[in-house]
């Protein structure tokens, strides 16, 4: 079933059509989907048996019960007469009902919401010199992933955009064994110890009397926590910073988090950090995009996952190390590196390329898949060890834990998703959903029943690198350099460029505002007067209260220009540009451009008065549904006239002969910052708005020369000038 081409539809690069496969697009029926066959549910216990792969799975056009028996009618329960009560004995309506009362099985307890794809990772073979690991080691290597990406708060019906940590976890299906690296957006965490989990998992979740906020940290349990909790600083800050509301998931960085451990053949070991840099660069929505999506397109992000691999424009990341030697204090330029809440910047030590991830592959089935695949910290291969950071030492435990009652009993991994592909050999037997049909009588070491099968080998095993464990006394404590909650969360706001201070000025003084709780916003503007005087001023005069000053001395540290997202340039493939047509369909400029734009890679989407056709272009989006949202940057090709059944403008005089919803969506694009382009008549709007003199906004007569500016200002995402910048 992988790798199987799907049947060409319309929509594919080089039709001329635009990348993504239109609902509004007309067509006949697809052919049928090989992909789409009966679901595989043999395990490799079954296929090793030589049963026929059929006898595990679905099959057939005619529809039977679980048990295979064919049936007559599904619509009608059996009744006695027409007008009669239902039958107990009716055993097909028994069986469907109960099935479909049992679909539902628990949410995660946190990361509830999610997507996932699967793709395939490839190495540069540069790692060869660090681990023994095959998929990192060889050169040219392609391991199958599944990727999950989640919010941590909400619940799986919550909206994507809203301001939380992502996660980003990835299942590497190696020859050796299956590799998990479970990871967030986000490079440090809001605790150092696994044991304090329930406390933050507590405090930030929705407040237990009334079940609200869903999937937000702007209440006051959570401030409650984390200005008390003060190493939860760091991470809070990289939340309200634009890193917590990701353009998109193709867009974000992954991060493992924790300092792992590689072992190469001679078993030498360096200690490493795990980064995900996607192709894209790091790009975020701006606070109001995010505000809108959650009520125009609550699954934002979900969407743009599936419609960039159906468009063939694939996300891609590379995955690069950074790596410090592996000493017995565990510290680099004197970070201490099992200290979950503290970053070592990329200008100390270079995060180094070892392969690239594409995603190529939507899920079949969202349940079976997205809902299903359990990831954990201890699926490891040789090669790759863990550390004793406490927080990855208490998640050791809990994965395994949790999908005991999520995935209901001990056999998850013998579901589809989370089956290895390496060949599996052990000694588990039995319990609830067992699939496999395990052959033998001695599941037991040592046997001589079975001849002594499986055997243990030293040959491409696992090894536990035997670090020495200093002689200490049991205690519940920390190392006292866990103690510094501040320099680094200075160290990150020092990074920043103004218009990123600016959002994260914005959005502490949103959440705090959203507190009930006086005492709480007066306890957190004392943590941000131990960051920075500048911020805490700033968020202090927007909440009406005086600043207090800073309890300890300003940390002396050196900022680090790679943790900030602006300032550089980026591909812009896969990214959605918007053109705007009259009733005509503009003028004869935009068939062509339209093609350019995909011929570019990118997506090119007609936004016309109405659906349907117009002057023989097919219309993508319509006045009705177009929000800047969904536009990296937008094109006018036309001043569309109001329609009859729009109330009449407001605002600007200078355009009320224009749509109403067009003015909207011009201004909502340049309060978000996106190109903006025009030529002909559409120029004449942009000059009559006001804006054709402003940054970012190109005014030509010649589409191609507004289409050749517009892609080039992409390339920085968006048109940062706009923003005022009032922090230096
Ligand atoms: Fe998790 N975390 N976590 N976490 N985590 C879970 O496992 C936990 C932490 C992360 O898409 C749970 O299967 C503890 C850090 C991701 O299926 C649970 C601690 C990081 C996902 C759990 C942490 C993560 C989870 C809930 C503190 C980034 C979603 C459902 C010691 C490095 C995986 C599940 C998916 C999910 C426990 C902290 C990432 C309860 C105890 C740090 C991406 O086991």
């Amino acid at each position: 079933m992988t790798g199987e081409k799907k049947p060409d539809v319309p929509g594919k690069p080089g039709t001329g059509e635009p990348t993504l496969a239109e609902p509004t697009t007309p067509r006949g029926p697809l052919p049928p989907d090989p992909a789409q066959g009966r679901p595989d549910t043999r395990t490799p216990t079954g296929a090793e048996t030589g049963a026929p792969p059929t006898a595990y799975g679905q099959q057939g056009a005619f529809l039977t019960t679980a048990q295979g028996a064919r049936l007559r009618d599904t619509d009608h329960s059996l009744k006695a007469g027409p007008r009669g009560p239902i039958l107990l004995q009716d055993h097909h309506f028994r069986e469907k009902i109960t099935h479909f009362d049992h679909e539902r099985i628990p949410e995660r307890v946190v990361h509830a919401r999610g997507a996932g794809a699967h793709g395939v990772f490839t190495s540069y073979g540069s790692a060869a010199n660090l681990t023994c690991a095959g998929f990192l080691r060889e050169k040219g290597k392609e391991t199958e992933v599944f990727v999950r990406f989640s919010t941590v708060l909400g619940s799986r019906g919550s909206a994507d955009t809203v301001r939380d940590t992502r996660g980003f976890a990835t299942k590497f299906y190696t020859d050796e064994g299956t590799f998990d690296l479970v990871g967030n957006n986000m490079p440090v965490f809001f605790i150092q110890d696994a044991i304090k989990f329930p406390d933050i998992v507590h405090a930030a979740k929705w407040h237990p009397d009334r079940e609200i906020p869903q999937a937000q940290s702007a209440h006051d349990t959570f401030w409650d926590f984390v200005s008390l909790h003060t190493e939860a600083q760091h991470h809070t800050m990289w939340n309200m910073s634009d890193r917590g509301i990701p353009r998109s998931f193709r867009t974000m960085e992954g991060f493992g988090v924790h300092t792992f451990r590689l072992v190469d053949d001679a078993g030498g070991t360096v200690l490493v950090k795990f980064h995900w840099k996607p192709k894209l660069g790091v790009h975020s929505l701006v606070w109001e995009e995010a505000q809108l999506a959650s009520g125009v397109d609550p699954d934002f992000h979900r969407r743009d996952l599936y419609d960039s691999i159906e468009a063939g424009a694939y996300p891609e990341w590379e995955l690069g190390l950074q790596v410090f030697p592996d000493t017995p204090e565990e510290t680099f330029a004197g970070i201490d590196l099992l200290d979950p809440t503290k970053v070592v910047p990329e200008e100390l030590a270079p995060v180094q390329p070892v392969g690239k991830l594409v995603l190529n592959r939507a899920p079949t089935n969202f349940h079976a898949e997205v809902e299903q695949v359990a990831f954990h910290l201890g699926n490891l291969v040789p090669g790759i060890d863990v550390t004793n950071d406490p927080l990855l030492q208490g998640r050791l435990f809990s994965y395994l834990d949790t999908q005991l009652t999520r995935l209901a009993g001990p056999n998850f991994p013998q579901i589809p998703i989370n089956r290895p592909h390496a060949p599996v050999n052990d000694m588990l037997r039995d319990g609830f959903h067992q699939h496999a049909v395990h052959s033998g009588v001695a599941p037991y070491k040592p046997n001589s029943l079975d001849g002594g099968n499986p055997f243990p080998t030293g040959e491409n095993a696992f090894l536990d690198v035997p670090v020495t464990v200093t002689e200490a006394p049991k205690v519940r404590d920390l190392p006292v350099s866990f103690k510094d909650h501040f320099s680094q969360v200075r160290l990150f706001w020092l990074s920043m460029s103004p218009v990123e201070r600016e959002h994260i000025i914005r959005a502490y003084t949103f959440e705090l505002s959203k507190c009930y709780h006086q005492e709480i916003r007066e306890r957190q503007l004392l943590c941000l007067a131990n960051i920075d005087p500048v911020l805490c001023e700033r968020v202090a005069a927007g909440l009406g209260l005086p600043a207090p000053e800073p309890a300890i001395p300003l940390a002396d540290v050196t900022p680090s220009p790679a943790l900030s997202q602006i300032g550089r340039q980026w591909p812009a493939d896969g990214r959605i540009i918007g053109i705007v047509v009259d009733e005509t369909g503009g003028d004869d400029a935009v068939a062509g451009i339209r093609e350019t734009i995909a011929g570019a890679g990118l997506v090119p989407l007609i936004i016309a008065p109405r659906g349907g056709k117009v002057g023989g272009l097919t219309v993508h989006r319509t006045f009705a549904t177009a929000r800047s949202i969904e536009y990296d940057a937008l094109l006018l090709a036309a001043a569309p006239p109001p329609a009859a059944d729009v109330a009449p403008a407001r605002g600007s005089s200078r355009t009320a002969d224009v749509d109403p919803r067009v003015n909207m969506l011009v201004d909502e694009c340049w309060r978000h910052a996106k190109a903006i382009g025009g030529w002909g008549a559409g120029a004449e709007l942009l000059r009559r708005s006001g804006l054709a003199d402003t940054p970012g906004v190109v005014t030509q007569e010649s589409a191609t020369g507004v289409l050749a500016a517009v892609q080039q200002l992409m390339a920085e995402h968006r048109v940062w000038e706009r923003f005022p910048a009032t922090v230096a």
